[in-house]
């Protein structure tokens, strides 16, 4: 027993911290902060720097050496090596004529921006579908997935992940198809995780005629949808640009169509076609297109819808 005449704070908090525990009032860092702090910095990803580098990875490396020919975004904050924001990883992804990208699966959820090229597929769970510039294709958490060229040019594309949020919450398995390849294909010509360019373009310009010319308009891509990532294509006319908000949700933009700017915290960050804009929580930013642009929004927001975090203010 400690005696309360010779007792002090000193001794009170060295013994707490022999139990591995801390008193709330004592803590070095604060547990609670008034609102979201900036961690993840706003960062652009120039394709045109990308593209080079993973052509240069085209004839180093071939799909027996890496099961996929990606090159991953780490944000640049501090001690980070991996994520592009909190929850979302994305990447660029090459593969070649005649190449096949095994399968696997894999508990994150995944989905792929088609850039550049053509005779290149996708077969998720069994069934086939070509893969086109425009094209957004969705890989739901455990489905079997693998990607193969049969055309005769270089195919290009971007993935997110939400690899980070599993590393978070640890629920990560992840296994190569026993086979290598899925045994039966059903080849079609659309599905249901596939959402072509050219229904992207009616549903935005279905959403034109409802809003008038000239605004900018969004509409989101479903039914079909991932449980922790939400997909938004977002049309900004020459000159046009987005309202300035800020979210508790972090979104990464990736540039489908045109060329223009975002303006994050009061940066401004220039991009071109196949770029990528990190806009991390809580940030306020806007998008200007210095000519027709088409965003694709991938963001956490259903994740924090679903536990009643989500905030947005207009700005
Ligand atoms: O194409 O299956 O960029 O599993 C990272 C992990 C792509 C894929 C990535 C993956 C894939
Ligand atoms: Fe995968």
């Amino acid at each position: 027993m400690t005696d309360t005449a010779t007792d002090s704070l000193e001794a009170l908090y060295k013994d707490f911290a022999d139990l591995n525990m801390e008193g709330g009032w004592h803590r070095k860092f604060p547990a609670l902060w008034p609102e979201p702090r900036r961690n993840f910095l706003p960062h652009v990803w120039h394709y045109a720097d990308v593209k080079p580098i993973l052509d240069r990875a085209g004839r180093l490396v071939d799909t027996t050496q890496a099961e996929r020919r990606n090159l991953t975004m780490f944000n640049p904050v501090e001690g980070n090596i991996y994520s592009t924001v909190r929850t979302i990883v994305a990447a660029y992804q090459m593969i070649r004529p005649g190449e096949v990208a095994r399968a696997h699966r894999h508990t994150p959820n995944a989905l792929r921006l088609i850039l550049e090229g053509e005779g290149t597929y996708t077969v998720v769970d069994g069934k086939q579908v070509e893969m086109r510039p425009g094209d957004v294709l969705l890989t739901p958490s455990w489905a079997w997935h693998s990607h193969a060229n049969s055309g005769d040019v270089d195919c290009y594309w971007m993935d997110f992940l939400d690899v980070p949020l599993v590393h978070l919450l640890e629920p990560m398995f992840y296994e190569p198809h026993p086979q290598g390849l899925e045994p039966e294909v059903e080849v079609l010509e659309t599905a249901p995780i596939a959402f072509a360019w050219k229904d992207t373009l009616a549903a935005l310009d279905a959403e034109q005629e409802r809003v008038g010319p000239g605004k900018p308009v969004s509409v989101e891509l479903g039914p079909e949808k991932l449980d922790s990532i939400g997909l938004e294509m977002i049309r900004i006319p020459a000159g046009g640009s987005t309202e300035m908000l800020r979210t508790t949700a972090n979104s990464i933009f990736a540039v489908v169509r045109g060329g223009g700017e975002s303006e994050i915290d009061g940066e401004t960050l220039p991009w071109a076609f196949g770029d990528t804009v990190a806009v991390p929580a809580w940030r306020p930013y806007r998008h200007r297109a210095t000519e027709e642009t088409v965003l694709l929004r991938v963001t956490d927001a259903p994740v924090f819808e679903k536990f009643g975090w989500l905030r947005t203010e207009t700005l």
